[in-house]
């Protein structure tokens, strides 16, 4: 889509850092990360938000998905149990969805974020 900054991101027409790619995602280090991790995955197919997803998408929705977890184990963050059954470690996942949302970015994407907890205190 014209003046879609993911987009561009998707066809290599600017810059960033890649950490996955395959035939239907894309996944890159956050511009301006909120922790140590913080991972955007994108559809690269054009959605403007979560809510523009048809059922045809469920497929991608659910790779975006899926792919969080060996995100999160390739940068290190993955949750590890300890011998007591509590876990250690571990990250959040966040899809910001319209203005009320937070949205910033209106081609769907899914954070993974993780290292540290900014979110701590927060909901
Ligand atoms: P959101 O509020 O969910 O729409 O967050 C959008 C995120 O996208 C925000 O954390 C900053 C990031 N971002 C915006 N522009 C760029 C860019 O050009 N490159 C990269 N790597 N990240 C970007």
């Amino acid at each position: 889509m014209d003046n879609c900054i993911f987009c561009k991101i998707a066809a290599k027409q600017i810059p960033s850092s890649i950490v996955y790619e395959d035939d239907e995602l894309l996944a890159f280090k956050d511009i301006n990360p909120a922790a140590p991790v913080h991972l955007l995955v994108i559809p690269k197919i054009h959605l403007d938000t979560l809510s523009s997803a048809q059922a045809e998408h469920q497929a991608v929705l659910g790779k975006m998905l899926a792919l969080a977890p060996k995100l999160a184990s390739d940068h290190g963050c993955a949750p590890i149990q300890q011998a007591d059954g509590r876990y250690n470690g571990g990250y959040k996942t966040l899809i910001n969805t319209g203005a009320d949302g937070g949205q910033e970015v209106y081609h769907l994407h899914m954070h993974v974020i993780g290292g540290s907890q900014p979110w701590r205190g927060q909901r």
